[in-house]
């Protein structure tokens, strides 16, 4: 298998995390999506990276779909129940922890891609809402167990660290360890494992 994608993607960052953690085979295709010459929508027509190249020459994408299916290929650190509510909430913390990123993504563009004079205020501040209120709600729901769901690692932890992780690496102003130790405490502990170590974002 190819995976194309770019060393800052936090949704990348999620699919090389559980193929290191899975044990799987992959080789990793740099690809910079935002480059005139970018090739990416010969393999997704959206234009978008994380995308999976299979054996076949099929392509996979989005993240979830790629970590979804990735978990079926081998029983070694299973990331996800194979059906059920379990499965449900840990989806649900994906989509809060991707969701968060997409929010915080599209502030950034608008502030890189735009002129200051172009820029929307009432639309960074909406999607900012988003961020504050998606971190406060990983908090909550979080609280004080050692993992997202059920006391064990799975898909939800490294979404939600990987969407720490991005912050850290694009927001260093947005304060969520001290907002939130909790996240914080989780971020650390997650951050020292190898397949965290190996893919810090650049
Ligand atoms: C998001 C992928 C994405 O936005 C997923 O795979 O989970 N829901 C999708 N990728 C960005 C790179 S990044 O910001 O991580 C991307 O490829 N953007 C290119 C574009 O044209 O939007």
């Amino acid at each position: 298998m190819k995976l194309i994608g770019s060393l800052a993607s936090p949704y990348v960052r999620k699919v090389r995390v559980v193929m290191a953690e899975k044990k799987l085979d992959y080789a990793l295709v740099l690809e910079n999506v935002w480059a005139a010459d970018t090739v990416i929508a010969q393999s997704n027509p959206l234009g978008k990276v994380p995308c999976l190249l299979m054996e076949d020459g099929s392509a996979l994408y989005d993240s979830r779909v790629i970590a979804e299916y990735l978990d079926t290929l081998t029983p070694v650190c299973k990331l996800l129940p194979p059906n059920g509510r379990d499965r449900a909430d840990i989806k649900v913390w994906e989509a809060l922890a991707d969701g968060i990123l997409d929010a915080a993504i599209l502030v950034r563009l608008e502030t890189t891609l735009r002129a200051p004079e172009q820029q929307s205020s009432v639309w960074i501040e909406r999607q900012m809402d988003k961020v504050h209120g998606g971190l406060a709600a990983m908090s909550a729901r979080l609280g004080e167990s050692p993992f997202c769901h059920d006391n064990h690692y799975t898909l939800a932890d490294v979404a939600v660290a990987c969407c720490l992780g991005w912050l850290a690496f694009r927001f260093p102003a947005i304060d969520w360890r001290s907002a939130h130790p909790n996240l914080a405490r989780l971020f650390d502990k997650l951050s020292d494992r190898a397949s965290f170590k190996d893919s810090v974002p650049q």
